[in-house]
């Protein structure tokens, strides 16, 4: 492969609107609001933004049910706002990445109304529509919603059933119908010409269920929607033409970028839809589901290590806004030592790192008692899942009243540590994690190798250190990082001790010092970076 592209290069930052910035105190974030961080993002060093949904939702889901593909919610701000935004990051070589919800719309979305209205209506069929011959008490086949309760919601009207894999204001979409395959194919189109650089495909292995509708097989498992063989409502073969069309239609444009969110991901399974004339990536989030513990992190690397540039390019990713923030499930020591090495991992893999914003000053979810849950998935399933609101609390930019998120009251509180953990602490504090990540951020494009170079895994004490090489022909970047609180020590011998290396960072004062006497020793939580001159 001759140049990389930027989505291989770069870091890509996830912004989710509503909790990012407010630019005019009604308490949700906004599209003015993301443009006047732009200089922070450019300052911190990201190449791409991946906006959560911006288009008209009455919110059931915030902004994962729509109403409208082609247009921008108000309360974010107007299509110039959207342009505006585009143009700015342009012209500070950030790249925008929009969130496209084809699998369901929002159950007020015009297509819906019309479909539920009557059996005749010419948009019956966009949506899918079944009822049991055995008659109305019983359900057309077995699947349930991932957010609970049965898949199937009866709708009096009509006297038939609707599916939705989410909540019931998310019909899912009859994806046979060609006249919605044509209009979600356009709804690509429709971004890529206003200057969109790429795409990130909410649940797009869903997009297709089987035509017979045929009962899922059981197995064990803990929710009703766990004891199910996702069998026949996830990865039907049909998506293969999707991936393939999608792609043909980016290909038109330069530098296009998709990637998906594989939903029920199995590594094998992402990795089939990724490759020359598929998707450019899809997601996997198997560093996001493991513990703090250096071999488990090695093992769900070398997985991942199995994509190549040849078929397809990997992405590592350890927060998001659908999952508890990894400075509150790695229960990270105050100091932002252990965060520092998290994001040392993060930045010096091989595969595209995905930030989310706040990770970069360690923000912990936030508490929300019940009566405060705002998330759909927590109302109904509290207390387990808790819901994902504590990780979508608003930006924590400095100490005044509302984090200087917003002027007024915003959506979701603020964690309590704001007074003390904010942007604007961190950039007067040289040791912040924030300088931190900032530092890895310009390391990793200084450094092509850490972008391109071979992963070689470094075996040794895998109980507490994490230790590997990033090699090309021209240079040799060590990574070794103390999982432990307590100092460890990395054996370096034959040929890597004779070389000679420098610090290239470290999150303690190692003096110059690298080796001694055959041996790298790692303050605790020590992140070590050296390279071989
Ligand atoms: O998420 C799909 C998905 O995998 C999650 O719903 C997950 O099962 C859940 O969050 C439990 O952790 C995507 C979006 O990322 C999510 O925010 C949306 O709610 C969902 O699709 C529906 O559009
Ligand atoms: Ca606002």
């Amino acid at each position: 492969m001759s140049d990389f592209l930027w989505w291989q290069d770069g870091v890509i930052y996830q912004i989710y609107p509503r909790s990012f910035a407010d630019s005019n105190g009604d308490g949700i974030g906004d599209l003015q609001g993301i443009i006047s961080k732009l200089d922070y993002l450019a300052d911190l060093g990201i190449d791409g933004i991946w906006l959560s949904p911006i288009y008209p939702s009455p919110d059931a889901d915030f902004g994962y049910d729509i109403t409208d593909y082609k247009d921008i919610d108000p309360k974010y701000g107007t299509m110039d706002d959207f342009l505006s935004l585009v143009e700015q990051a342009h012209s500070r070589g950030i790249h925008i990445i929009m969130d496209m919800v084809l699998n369901h719309t929002s159950e007020e979305h015009p297509w819906f109304v019309e479909s539920r209205s009557s059996l005749d209506n010419p948009k019956r069929d966009w949506y899918i529509w079944r009822r049991n011959p055995k008659g109305d008490r019983f359900l057309p086949n077995n699947w349930h919603s991932v957010f609970g309760g049965k898949g199937w919601e009866f709708d009096e009207r009509t006297g038939y059933y609707y599916y939705h894999m989410f909540t019931k204001q998310q019909p899912d979409l009859n994806w046979r119908n060609p006249e919605v395959y044509a209009e979600m194919m356009d709804t690509f189109r429709f971004w890529a010409d206003r200057g969109v650089d790429g795409f990130r495909l909410d649940v797009f292995n869903e997009y297709f269920k089987d035509a017979q509708f045929r009962d899922n097989p059981l197995k064990l498992g803990r929710r009703p929607f766990d004891c199910q063989i996702h069998l026949y409502d996830t990865n039907q073969p049909e998506m293969m033409k999707v991936v393939a069309d999608i792609r043909q239609i980016l290909d038109r444009y330069p530098e296009r970028y998709a990637v998906g969110e594989t939903f029920l991901d199995n590594h094998e399974i992402a990795a089939s839809y990724c490759g020359p004339g598929k998707l450019h990536a899809t997601f996997d989030f198997s560093l996001m589901k493991k513990r703090w513990n250096p071999a488990q992190f090695l093992e769900s690397i070398l997985e991942r290590e199995k994509i190549t540039p040849e078929n397809a390019w990997p992405n590592n990713v350890l927060n998001n806004h659908d999952a508890p923030r990894s400075a509150t499930r790695f229960h990270a020591a105050e100091n932002d030592e252990q965060l520092k090495v998290a994001a040392a991992m993060l930045l010096t893999l091989r595969g595209t790192p995905f930030l989310y914003q706040g990770e970069e000053i360690g923000m912990r979810d936030i508490h929300v008692s019940r009566s405060e849950i705002q998330d759909p998935l927590g109302k109904h399933y509290w207390p387990i899942p808790v819901g994902r609101d504590g990780c979508r609390s608003p930006m924590q930019w400095d100490a005044s009243e509302y984090g200087g998120f917003s002027t007024g009251k915003p959506w979701l509180k603020l964690h309590k540590n704001t007074l003390t953990r904010n942007v604007e602490a961190q950039k007067a504090d040289p040791k912040s994690l924030l300088n931190f990540y900032k530092t890895l951020l310009k390391i990793r494009k200084e450094h092509s190798v850490l972008q391109k170079g071979m992963f070689i895994p470094l075996h040794h004490n895998p109980q507490r250190v994490l230790a590997y090489l990033r090699q090309d022909s021209e240079h040799v970047i060590l990574v070794a990082l103390n999982f432990a609180r307590r100092p460890s020590k990395l054996a370096v011998g034959g040929e890597l001790v004779r070389n000679h290396w420098e610090v290239l960072l470290s999150n303690y004062d190692r003096g110059g010092k690298v080796f001694e006497k055959g041996w790298l020793k790692l303050q605790g939580y020590e992140a070590c970076i050296l390279i071989q001159k």
